[in-house]
């Protein structure tokens, strides 16, 4: 049984809503949150739980003797620390490079020396990207072709890129020496806590501070939508029931086109659906996710519970609506950057 674990990462948007639902659900467990605090990382973001369960421990996942240290006394590590947005990348890849693929060659290092326990939390843009479906039915249980953990391995971007070399990474630890290790691969969250920087809390706080939200190109490119609790109850149920080895893919079938999303962000603020810009699409975009997660499903029984995406969107634009606090200081910082790239 899992009493100490650590959660690299644990102070950014999903991280922290892992420790949340750990906190919540599994009593018996205590939690070392590794973070470096960088802009995407907060503390806030850890506030209201118990300071005898969660420890914030501000450090570097490529420190590796702060790592080695930790990784000696704890029972498994869930690996959520990234640099983590695609624009962001484009810019400049060297912080990814070195977070992404350094650092966790770092720790799975150390979880290897001390035979170690260790989750690998990856993405579904490892796989590049699909096809536009014309079809895309109502609420995205339609065909067409998904990623699956068979899916072979076609980045596009900096950040994706480095994603993917550190899944191969983690591969290679467990066939060559023997890592005790599962990874998993989701697909987009929503939800409290994101970055103002990402799609769906850019527009909802653009539109609660007077801005118009800006769509990239046309918004016709889809994304899987998944509810960031039911991406934390899928790494716990992996963490604790997953076959040593494997990967799993994570989705709750929510495929939706930008624009749709979007659009409906607008209907549920009371605004035009049409009051937004077009703007600079992203180079390199890629078209499509979609998950296949039937092997997590059948195998480990998991289901997801927030399948009415109306309603987590909902919650979640009341989450930023109550939590001004939380996002305002930031908002020009953001915005400015985004405008000097014509975004
Ligand atoms: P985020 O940017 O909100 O948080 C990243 C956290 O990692 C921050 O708290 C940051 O301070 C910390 N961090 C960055 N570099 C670090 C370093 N060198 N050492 C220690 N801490 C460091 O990112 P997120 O959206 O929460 O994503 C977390 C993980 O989940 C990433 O691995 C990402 O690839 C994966 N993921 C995210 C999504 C999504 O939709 N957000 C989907 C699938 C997978
Ligand atoms: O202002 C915007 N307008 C817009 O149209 C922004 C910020 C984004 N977009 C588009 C680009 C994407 O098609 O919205 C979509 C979602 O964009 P992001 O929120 O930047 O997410 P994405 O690039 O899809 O990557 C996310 O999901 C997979 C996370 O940031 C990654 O960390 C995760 O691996």
């Amino acid at each position: 049984m899992l009493k100490n674990i650590i959660v690299t990462g644990g102070a950014g948007f999903v991280g922290s809503n892992f420790v949340r639902y750990v906190i919540n659900n599994h009593p018996e467990v205590n939690i070392i949150v590794l973070d470096k605090l960088t802009y995407a990382g907060n503390r806030a973001n850890l506030v209201g739980l118990p300071q005898n369960r969660v420890r914030l421990v501000v450090g570097d996942i490529c420190n590796k003797e702060l790592v080695d240290k930790l990784v000696s006394k704890t029972d498994a590590v869930v690996h959520y620390a990234a640099e983590s947005h695609n624009d962001n990348s484009l810019l400049n890849p060297d912080p990814f490079i070195q977070t992404n693929i350094v650092g966790t060659t770092v720790l799975i290092n150390a979880c290897r020396k001390y035979n170690v326990r260790y989750h690998h939390i990856s993405t579904d843009e490892v796989y590049g990207d699909l096809p536009l479906r014309k079809d895309l039915p109502e609420h995205g249980k339609g065909k067409g072709e998904k990623f699956t953990s068979d899916s072979p391995y076609r980045p596009s971007s900096p950040y994706s890129s480095t994603k993917a070399s550190s899944d191969l990474l983690v591969r290679a630890w467990i066939r060559s020496f023997g890592l005790r290790a599962t990874i998993s691969n989701c697909s987009n969250n929503y939800g409290p806590f994101q970055h103002i920087e990402k799609f769906i809390p850019r527009q909802i706080t653009n539109i609660l501070s007077g801005i118009r939200p800006k769509l990239y190109g046309t918004g016709k490119n889809v994304r899987d939508w998944i509810y960031t609790d039911d991406h934390s109850s899928a790494v716990w149920k992996i963490l604790t029931e997953g076959k040593i080895g494997e990967t799993y893919l994570i989705g709750s079938d929510g495929e939706r086109d930008n624009k749709e999303v979007l659009e409906l962000i607008l209907r549920i603020m009371g605004k035009p659906s049409n009051a937004y810009d077009q703007v600079k699409d992203r180079p390199g975009h890629d078209l499509r996710y979609g998950i296949d997660a039937t092997k997590l499903r059948k195998e480990l029984g998991w289901r997801p519970k927030h399948t009415d995406f109306k309603l987590g969107l909902k919650s979640t634009i009341n989450w930023y609506t109550e939590h001004e606090n939380w996002w305002s200081a930031e908002k020009d910082i953001v915005e400015s950057k985004y405008a000097k790239n014509g975004q």
